[in-house]
């Protein structure tokens, strides 16, 4: 039997090359391999204030781009999370054995909630709680994630031993799977910061729709760091970021990149970087008008049908 990987995306905002080198290029890597589930997390989405006529959209749109970066409906069941009732009930179980304390130090709500617990939702207190239902459910063993995502892992294994534990063997306890590289792309104009949907500087991220123009002028816009050399270097963030995302859309190893920039400046740097972008982004962009409406229903309810299926084993 083969190993089973789970992983979802928000249908928030447009997707940006982080999240395609750190979650959706591995999900597509994996499918081979694995039996595959890849979710768009609708309900995660609730946790900010959503239109929902757009949200419907955007839920649509997202089943879009799974395709069009590969994920194969013949190989991995792509399905939207409301439409499988069983995260909701699993998430109210869950939230009867997390505690509040554990919740409390999740980063990202103390990002999103902006530091006031006062006036968040309890859907954004709670999101990590429907994270682990999504991943629980189907008895996961990987699930393919950005660095980001890693804490919220953490606590589904606890919730899920925890649970197993107490009431007996139910939850397979689920591994994270985090790339060595393109784990956390950085922001083009803050390397201390992940580049990021919600972030409201644009010239940031490389959205997966852009256009060769635009991408070209975010990236020769990009912060460099001082001195000259293009090398792998920790200390300095923002050329290593731009040097990690060349090595991810080449496919080239470290030392080949470092070499084919040795002597180099950052102007020719850019522009070489540009272009591998736009050629890595081409295949993807000419994809995405691949599916019409009428096809993506086809998909999302037979992928339903099927996670339904599983989840109530
Ligand atoms: P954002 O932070 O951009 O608003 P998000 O956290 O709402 O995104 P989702 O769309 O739900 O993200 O995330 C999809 C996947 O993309 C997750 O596995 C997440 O870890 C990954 N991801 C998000 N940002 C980055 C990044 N900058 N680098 C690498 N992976 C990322
Ligand atoms: N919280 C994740 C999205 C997400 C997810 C999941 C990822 C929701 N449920 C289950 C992996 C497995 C994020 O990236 N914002």
């Amino acid at each position: 039997m083969k190993q089973r990987i789970f992983s979802g995306a928000q249908p928030t905002g447009r997707l940006h090359l982080g999240n395609y080198l750190g979650a959706l290029k591995n999900w597509v890597a994996l499918q081979d391999e694995y039996d595959s589930i890849f979710c768009i997390v609708n309900l995660h989405a609730l946790t900010l204030p959503q239109d929902p006529k757009t949200l419907r959209q955007k839920t649509l749109d997202l089943a879009r781009v799974y395709l069009a970066a590969g994920v194969d409906p013949e190989k991995a069941t792509i399905f939207i999370q409301s439409d499988v009732a069983a995260h909701a009930e699993l998430t109210w179980v869950l939230a009867c054995i997390a505690r509040m304390g554990e919740l409390e130090r999740m980063t990202q709500f103390k990002d999103k909630a902006k530091g006031s617990a006062e006036r968040a939702g309890v859907g954004l207190f709670s999101y990590p709680v429907l994270m682990a239902s999504d991943i629980l459910l189907y008895q996961t063993n990987l699930v393919p994630v950005g660095q980001d995502q890693k804490q919220h892992l953490e606590l589904t294994r606890d919730l899920a031993e925890r649970f197993n534990r107490d009431f007996g063997e139910t939850f397979t306890i689920p591994e994270v799977y985090i790339p060595k590289a393109g784990a956390r792309i950085k922001s083009l104009q803050d390397p201390t910061k992940k580049m990021s949907k919600s972030d409201e500087n644009e010239a940031g991220a490389i959205f997966l729709d852009d256009d060769a123009d635009t991408i070209a002028k975010k990236i020769k816009r990009a912060v460099t760091d001082s001195g000259t050399e293009i090398t792998f270097d920790e200390t300095r963030p923002a050329i290593h970021n731009l040097l990690t995302i060349y090595q991810l859309v080449t496919g080239k190893s470290e030392q080949e990149c470092v070499e084919n920039f040795s002597g180099k400046g950052y102007g020719q740097f850019k522009s070489e970087l540009a272009e591998a972008v736009v050629e890595y982004l081409r295949p993807f962009q000419e994809r995405i008008s691949a599916y019409d409406d009428d096809a993506l229903n086809a998909i999302l309810k037979t992928g339903a049908e099927k996670a339904r299926s599983i989840a109530s084993v």
